[in-house]
């Protein structure tokens, strides 16, 4: 490939220091391969593809009203004078729920070969969708049965979805899947013929299934430094394919990359997004090397439709994204995987929302956490010993400041043995647990997947035959990690989790956290695997799970499996202790994990680039599926000045996961560090953040439900402006209407805010509604703020109800039975909306109906509330909660009543409420939180006759 000689500078330039530690295109052989095809594919007109779908074999299995596949095969037609005749690729095309089509591929000879390593299971990886998808979301239903299939020689296609807007049609030479909404055609899969799945051969027969397309770069070996000792058992297994998403121009997704919301065109480089899970500490931005996670998951959204794209696939991946498209046809898409069984899925729907609840269905939507997880949580690397902890704990109270985690790093156990407490340090874990809990606070230790040889944490391991284990000989594979030589437990296998609960046992004989009360939450960090003496930091690829399955086909769904062992084992520990949701925090992930897991973007540094690209991170998590993500709040190595923390406080306040972090050697910076006027500003903005917790919880409710990104973009509100498609430092709180553009930059002394549509924004000045609003002008779409250190610029959206907390506690279960205050920010028509979700907070007793959602809504009439529930004991147990205050703000008080009728439970009483410039306050209304109300507004004089 030809890259003009300043976009070679460039890329040198952007991928200094880590570069040389990674894969790239050019240096991974499948990827370099499959890139290889694609060109030659591109520059030859006449290229005749190899693969074509048997029109003979299709079969349609509509084996109840509910349950449609199709099932054919695909030939894949050898160079002629190989003489070796076809190789039969056996097709499954099946309806999933919401609109959904999942292709799958698998290779038929694999059956019967004979692979170099008797220990290597030959064929291909077709689990990944076992972790990855919900359980109870395998069974193949279809909701819109309507399907109507239509064959003819060269083609089928069908109808479904609500009034069969949704059309497939599966050409079958040259293969094509066609996805249209309308008849318009919006998703092709293999328009460019891109389509190779390189099928086993022997390595001495090679260059008699070669094509004049394909290279044979390293299919035996690898040349690329620390892999080379890779033996490669099954020779070359890669499975690759193009998509085109037609008329799009935004694609986003395929986390975890420190780059840009909008995904980039990555064709003049050689580093295509790359989907592999590593251990990239102190990574640097605006890059497409891999990081700690993978989500192959891509979102394409335009005003009109959407579409997602689910690449079902646990090996390392390559991504390319070919915008260079003339006239806005599209953009390009080409999935490069090393191994497993092709298998895709595609979503077809009108809004972004749409594709992110169907996607849901199938992977599972977002846990809903604890409330307490979603305060603030303190963690160092470490805090050194009891006394340590403690003190941290009564500053946090000192300075009036709320948090609800502190955290203990790996310094915690003896010479990083996970499961064993260091007896000086830690002598009595039982009692400092306790005194966190006085005051509501809990806390959150680490447990790696390495675990140090020569102990009985690995000992039992092995003897149970649950290690990952070397190709040589199928027996415990020894590496280098914090412990120095360990060995990784290979939670693929069904008999680790019985181990895994045994050490996380409650009872008083588990010298763990035996007898420890029921505040204590696990962080499983290191889980890519990180290898110190592996290529690219992690495990060698030919490494064994159980299965006798290479860690190649299932590397990036490893850490996934670690972490739903520990979530497993802590549902367990919690049935003995109180119905309790487990919090866990993993640094590697997969599509999935946000069923059981919250995820951070690990080892970021202390800089002002490190802020700013948060933002786009946790928007590409949140759209990809994983919305309870965050970053280390300070940036994890160095030492940030003064400004940047307090600006890091005021951004990540806005984290679903909100987290102070620093590495060992940074300097203390808990929030009282930096003095006066920082510490003040910082109490603030954490002290904002508890007090929307009813917002940001009720936000997770919703995403737990419907698959909603938590931050959510501002495309997601609006899809009129076609600018807003590619905003990434700006977003709303879920759909509450709290719309925020963090100041990222230094020594800021304006800021340009993009308005996301038309609408009044009401501004909040120190978390506090200002009375000013904003709106666009005719000529311009965003406005200029002033801004100071103190300043959060952050808006309610006209039209919107939110529900704030606004007392000081020391931690979210202090705040259990605060009153609530409503903000009820009008429209342009004078009208607004809003909901509030509530349950204990803390049990799976939600799940049993035990919460109660609250619709408000707001018109010249009235306002009400109108509650739901299931549940009586929830409801019961907040039955003496009150909502303390009522604002009203409106453009100005001309259409704000002042005096009102409120009917509760049978009873009326009238208020008179407090006007001034834009908004009406009512204080103490009276009003419960659990029941139905309405407040009618009166004119001044009018006594109400009931009364
Ligand atoms: O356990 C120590 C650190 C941890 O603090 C950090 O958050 C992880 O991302 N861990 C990595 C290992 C060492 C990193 C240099």
């Amino acid at each position: 490939m030809h890259i003009p000689p300043l976009l070679v500078l460039f890329v040198q330039c952007v991928y200094g220091v880590k570069e040389h530690m990674f894969k790239n295109c050019d240096n991974s052989g499948f990827c370099h391969r499959n890139r290889h095809f694609a060109q030659q594919v591109a520059s030859n007109p006449s290229y005749s593809p190899s693969y074509s779908i048997d029109g003979d074999s299709i079969s349609i299995h509509n084996d109840s009203s509910s349950e449609w596949s199709i099932s054919a095969n695909i030939k894949k037609e050898l160079p002629s004078e190989s003489d070796l005749g076809n190789i039969i690729l056996p097709l499954k095309i099946s309806f999933l729920p919401k609109n959904s089509i999942r292709f799958q591929i698998d290779e038929e000879q694999r059956q019967s070969i004979t692979p170099g390593n008797k220990y290597v299971n030959s064929q291909r990886y077709n689990g990944t969708s076992d972790w990855a998808f919900q359980h109870t979301a395998t069974t193949n239903t279809w909701e819109n049965v309507n399907l109507d299939i239509e064959s003819s020689k060269n083609k089928i296609s069908a109808s479904y979805g609500p009034a069969q807007e949704y059309s497939v049609e599966i050409q079958f030479n040259p293969i094509k899947f066609t996805i249209s909404r309308h008849g318009e055609v919006q998703l092709i899969a293999n328009e460019q013929n891109f389509l190779n799945i390189e099928h086993w051969r022997p390595q001495a027969e090679n260059a008699r299934h070669l094509t004049p397309e394909e290279s044979d770069f390293n299919m035996f070996h690898d040349d690329f430094q620390d892999s080379s000792s890779d033996t490669i058992p099954l020779g070359p297994e890669s499975v690759a394919l193009d998509f085109t998403f037609k008329h799009f121009k935004n694609v986003y997704g395929i986390p975890e990359h420190a780059d840009s919301f909008n995904l980039k065109d990555t064709t003049q480089t050689k580093y295509p997004y790359r989907l592999y899970n590593v251990d990239i500490f102190e990574y640097e931005t605006n890059s497409r090397l891999p990081m700690y996670g993978s989500i192959p998951f891509m979102l394409a959204s335009k005003p009109e439709c959407s579409v997602g794209l689910f690449w079902i696939n646990s090996a390392d991946t390559f991504i390319d994204v070919d915008k260079t498209s003339k006239g806005g046809c599209c953009t390009r898409t080409h999935w490069i995987s090393e191994n497993n069984v092709l298998d895709f899925m595609l979503i077809i729907g009108e809004s972004p929302n749409d594709i992110n609840e169907s996607y849901g269905a199938i992977v599972g939507y977002s846990q809903l956490p604890q409330v307490a997880s979603l305060g603030y949580h303190q963690c160092r690397w470490n805090y050194n010993d009891e006394k340590d902890v403690l003190e941290i704990n009564s500053l946090f109270d000192k300075h009036r400041i709320p948090y609800d985690y502190i955290w203990l790093d790996i310094e915690y156990a003896e010479s990083k043995k996970y499961f064993t407490w260091n007896q000086d340090t830690f002598p009595d874990p039982e009692r400092m647990v306790k005194e966190l809990d006085h005051t509501g606070r809990n806390l959150v230790i680490i447990v790696d997947p390495h675990l140090k040889t020569g102990y009985f944490g690995s000992d039992e391991l092995i003897k149970r035959k649950i290690t990952i284990n070397s190709p040589s000989n199928n027996q415990t594979y020894k590496g280098h990690c914090w412990p120095g030589e360990s060995v990784w437990i290979d939670t693929m296998n069904p008999s680790s989790q019985a181990y895994w609960d045994y050490m996380f046992r409650y009872t008083d004989d588990n010298k763990f956290m035996g007898g420890l009360t029921t505040n204590v939450q696990i962080w499983n960090d290191m889980n890519e695997p990180s290898i110190f003496n592996g290529p690219e930091t992690t495990s060698p690829r030919d490494l064994l799970h159980y299965g006798s399955w290479e860690h190649r086909s299932i590397h990036n769904v490893y850490g996934l499996t670690y972490h739903e062992a520990t979530y497993k084992s802590m549902t367990e520990r919690f049935t003995e202790t109180g119905n309790k949701r487990p919090f866990i925090l993993t640094r590697s992930y997969f599509a999935g994990s946000q069923r059981t897991a919250a995820i951070w973007s690990g080892d970021n540094m202390s800089t002002w680039e490190h802020l700013k690209i948060s933002i786009p991170m946790l928007l590409t998590s949140g759209v990809s599926g994983l919305p309870f993500a965050g970053a280390d709040v300070g940036g994890f190595f160095g030492n940030p000045s003064k400004e940047l923390l307090t600006r890091w406080y005021q951004t990540g306040i806005w984290y679903p996961f909100f987290r102070g972090h620093a590495h060992i050697d940074s300097r203390r910076r808990e929030p009282w560090v930096p003095g006066e006027p920082y510490t003040s500003i910082i109490r603030d903005a954490l002290q904002l953040r508890y007090s929307l917790l009813p917002v940001i919880y009720t936000a997770f409710h919703e995403s737990s439900t419907t698959g909603l990104p938590v931050i959510k973009p501002i495309f997601y509100e609006n899809r009129k402006d076609i600018e807003n498609f590619s905003i990434e430092d700006e977003f709303f709180l879920g759909n509450s209407g709290i719309f925020v553009k963090p100041v990222t930059d230094e020594a800021a002394e304006t800021i340009d805010i993009y308005l996301p549509d038309e609408e009044i924004y009401y501004e909040f000045d120190n978390g506090v509604l200002s009375g000013n609003s904003v709106h666009r002008q005719s000529d311009k779409k965003s406005v200029t703020k002033h801004v100071d250190i103190n300043t959060i610029p952050m808006y309610l959206k006209g039209g919107s109800i939110i529900a704030k907390k606004e007392r000081y506690r020391r931690s979210s279960k202090l705040m259990v039975n605060d009153p609530y205050h409503l903000i009820i920010a009008l429209d342009k028509s004078g009208k607004s909306s809003g909901k509030l979700y509530i349950d204990d907070g803390e049990s799976f007793d939600y799940l049993q109906g035990e919460s109660i959602s609250i619709e408000f809504s707001a018109t010249e009439e009235n306002i009400t509330a109108s509650t739901t529930s299931q549940g009586q004991k929830f409801q019961n147990s907040i039955s003496g909660v009150r909502i303390e205050q009522i604002t009203i703000i409106g453009q100005d008080n001309s259409i704000l009543p002042k005096k009102f009728l409120i009917t509760q439970g049978g009873k009326k009483w009238q208020f008179r409420g407090v006007t001034q410039e834009k908004s009406t306050t009512i204080k103490n209304p009276g009003l419960r939180v659990d029941e139905d109300w309405t407040i009618e507004p009166l004119v001044d004089n009018q006594v109400h006759d009931e009364l």
